[in-house]
């Protein structure tokens, strides 16, 4: 069975998911408010990932035979000045998720509880190509600068994003 400890944990990461959820959504809600429905698409989809990550935990919680906790859900921001902001506050986000889930891992490491460990690990991998795919967009908007016709180009690459469950169900 988990410990108390790791439960807490993976209980407040549950928390976290889910606040990443709203907080995307906002920004899903803000993007569209300026015209760029690839964006917001994108935000959208980060959304629905940041759900399946939550409920993907809470799951796991209960496999482990214990019982996870919940807590009100931080109301997320509303107002932006933009994209570059959107996506600085993304990329400030993930990092911040990044030390949560090291810091679950390193709590299983001590426990010796290699199971969390390794259920741990997906998301470790996971918190890389966040950022990457984060760092990769706030790159191409800096070349972009102020050329529209090269940001509209990019928003239409942001629209062909489409919600791949990160866990199918299992076949019974
Ligand atoms: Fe759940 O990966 Fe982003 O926060």
């Amino acid at each position: 069975m988990l410990s108390d400890n790791l439960t807490k944990a993976l209980s407040d990461q549950v928390n976290a998911e889910y606040y990443s959820a709203y907080l995307y959504l906002s920004m899903s809600a803000a993007a569209g408010r300026l015209g760029l429905k690839g964006t917001a698409n994108w935000l959208f989809i980060q959304s629905q990932e940041e759900i399946a990550h939550g409920t993907h935990m809470y799951e796991y919680v209960l496999e482990r035979g214990a019982t996870p906790s919940f807590a009100a859900i931080e109301q997320p921001p509303a107002l932006f000045a933009g994209l570059n902001e959107i996506f600085e506050m993304v990329l400030a986000h993930e990092q911040k998720v990044t030390q949560r889930i090291n810091a679950i891992a390193t709590l299983a490491m001590q426990e010796f509880d290699h199971a969390c460990y390794q259920f741990m690990m997906w998301y470790v991998d996971e918190q890389v190509e966040e950022e990457a795919g984060v760092n990769d967009i706030l790159d191409k908007l800096r070349l972009i600068g102020d050329n529209k016709g090269l940001l509209l180009a990019l928003d239409n690459e942001l629209a062909a994003r489409v919600f791949v469950h990160p866990f199918p169900a299992k076949a019974n």
